[in-house]
Formats: C-alpha cells, structure tokens, sequence
C-alpha cells in the first residue's frame, strides 16, 4: 500500500463511528479511528476484553462499521488464529485479520496466545495499544506499566519495570515487529499500510496515552505521546526480518543531550505525583541503558548489510 506522508491522504471514510463510549482525550480511540483509515474496511478485528469493548459499544450498540469479534481477555492470538484459518478455507484472501489488545490483554493474560499464534507464523496483525494499565477495571497495573508509575494496586508507585514487549516478540523471528506511538499517527499509519503487505505475524506496540488513568488534561493527550518519544523514554523502531531500524524522530535521539529531560514528560501526569529524585535518576539511567542497546542493535545490523560482489 501507498505510503501516506500527510494526514489530508487519509480516507475521509469514518469506520469509527460517531458517539462511542471513550474518555474525552483517549488515545486509544483516536489510534483506532486512524488503524481504520489505515487499512480501511476490508478488514477483520478481534478484540479482548479491554476500554475498547466499551468504545465499540456494549450490545445492541456499536461504533465500528467493520465487523470485528469480542472474545476472551486472554484469547486474541487463538482466536485470530481461527479467523485466519476460516477465511482461508473459505478462499477469501482480501480480508486483513487485526488484533487489537490493550496491554493487559496482550503482555500478561494474552501472550501465551499471542506467542502461539506467532510460533505458528498466523497471516495477521496485531496490535498492542499500550495504555500502561488495566483501563477497564479502574486502572489496575499491567506488566507494561513502567516503573513510578502509579495505579489503583500500586498506589505509592510501580516498583517492578515494563517489560520488553516489541523485543519479546522479535526473539520470535516473525517478519515484522515496530513501535509506534498515538503522537505520531503518521508513523502509526505507515506501520500499519506496510505490515498489510507482509505474509506472517506482524505486531506493532503503539504507546496510548490515556488522560483518565494518567491522570491529565484530556487536551494533553498528543503532547504526552510526543514527549515520551522525544525524552527518549519511547523509542520508534522497526525490526524487519531481523533488522533493527530507528525511526524518525528516534533516530536522531542516540547523543543524549538531544533528549528532553524527563521532567517535561513526568510533570503534567499525576501518575508520577510521587516520583523521588532517586526514581527519575533510575529511570533516567534505564533509559541510556536502552539507548546504549539501540545503538548496539543498530551498529550490529548495518555490520550484516551484505557486502558487494568483489569487495569481499
Ligand atoms: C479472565 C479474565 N480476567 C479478568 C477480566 C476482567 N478484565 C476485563 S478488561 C480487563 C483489563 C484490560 O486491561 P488492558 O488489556 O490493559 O486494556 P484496557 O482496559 O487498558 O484498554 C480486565 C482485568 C476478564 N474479562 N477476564
Ligand atoms: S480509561 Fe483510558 S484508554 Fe480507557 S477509554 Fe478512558 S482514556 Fe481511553
Ligand atoms: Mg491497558
């Protein structure tokens, strides 16, 4: 698919619906407004138990005008797996299959599921929206929420780190793993039209902020996922059968003293209310530990690009 390199390219077709149940500011909805413009209606979504359960709307309402399955928090890989396997025996071969699970349902109850249906090689894409809380039930932490981080069972703070979501899923050597991220939805958009073109697993972690469980202003919402990206908290990569690749702005962001400081992104979250000195001096430390890696990742794959004939 074409890539789109203005947001005026986009559709002007709505398949989220107007009137759905979001939070004012959710991040979200907004990426799942853009996913369908991305891919447009020719497509299948299976979604666990999470906030978009109740964006789409609760039976005999709905916001989305493509059809798309409900199933158990910790199904989303099987159950794609099935649809996958029923359209093939049915020759439809122009229907995208998309997951879409919140982190929860994807880094904690889901991944056996994911994990399964990627060993398998599954023709589909999912997508992690990463909130960094369990949203539905009151906001309760996930294995994706960083460390500081407040949540209603981590009320002085998350004392364990996120984990390593995209990595984990490059370790299964599917075609095509990438990082995106709500303030970006031009990337976002991209990731998605060029999964559609690959055969196999493809899974894109997109961070999301969420207003009400980080507790900010609902208009912070592109801001936020702006600074995660430009403090080098979040990076935007891609892995691409096997090679690491740093997407803009995250490719310009390896010398450290082109990174916002961590305060600009702590500071309007009331999530991070009761971060100490010592905890942002470790975040911070976690965070050029990451960047030290990337920059290992990088070097170690421009080291792979195949040498021309005659120069070996
Ligand atoms: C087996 C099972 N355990 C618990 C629940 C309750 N539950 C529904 S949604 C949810 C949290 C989902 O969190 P996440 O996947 O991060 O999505 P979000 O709500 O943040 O969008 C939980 C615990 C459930 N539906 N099924
Ligand atoms: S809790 Fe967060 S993710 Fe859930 S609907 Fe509200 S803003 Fe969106
Ligand atoms: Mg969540």
């Amino acid at each position: 698919m074409r890539r789109v390199v203005t947001i005026k390219e986009l559709s002007k077709e709505e398949y989220l619906l107007k009137g759905h149940a979001a939070c004012a500011g959710c991040g979200p909805a907004i990426s799942l407004r853009l996913l369908f413009k991305a891919l447009g209606n020719k497509i299948m979504l299976v979604v666990p138990a999470c906030c978009t359960t109740v964006i789409q709307g609760p039976y005999p309402y709905t916001s989305s005008a493509v059809p798309l399955q409900n199933i158990l928090f910790e199904s989303t890989g099987a159950a794609a797996s099935g649809i996958v396997a029923a359209l093939k025996a049915r020759k439809i071969q122009d229907v995208t299959v998309v997951g879409w699970a919140g982190d929860g349902g994807t880094a904690d109850i889901g991944i056996q599921a994911l994990s399964g249906a990627a060993e398998r090689g599954t023709d589909f894409i999912y997508v992690c929206y990463d909130n960094e809380a369990y949203g539905n039930t009151g906001m309760q932490r996930s294995g994706l929420t960083p460390y500081g981080a407040w949540t209603t069972t981590t009320p002085t703070g998350k004392r364990e780190v996120k984990k390593d979501m995209p990595m984990i899923m490059a370790a299964h050597r599917i075609p095509y793993v990438a990082t995106a991220c709500t303030g970006y939805p031009l990337d976002f958009v991209n990731k998605l039209r060029k999964a559609k073109e690959i055969k196999g697993t493809k899974y894109i972690h997109l961070l999301a902020p969420c207003p009400t469980g980080w507790r900010c202003d609902t208009s912070k919402t592109i801001e936020l996922g702006r600074l995660a990206v430009l403090t080098g908290l979040w990076a935007l990569y891609e892995v691409e059968n096997g090679k690491f690749k740093l997407n803009s702005p995250s490719d310009r962001l390896f010398d450290k003293t082109k990174r916002k400081p961590l305060k600009e992104y702590f500071a309007p979250q009331g999530r991070f209310r009761g971060l100490k000195q010592e905890d942002i001096e470790r975040i911070q430390k976690s965070v050029d530990d990451d960047w030290e890696r990337f920059r290992r990742l990088a070097a170690s794959c421009e080291a792979q690009e195949p040498v021309p004939e005659g120069k070996s």
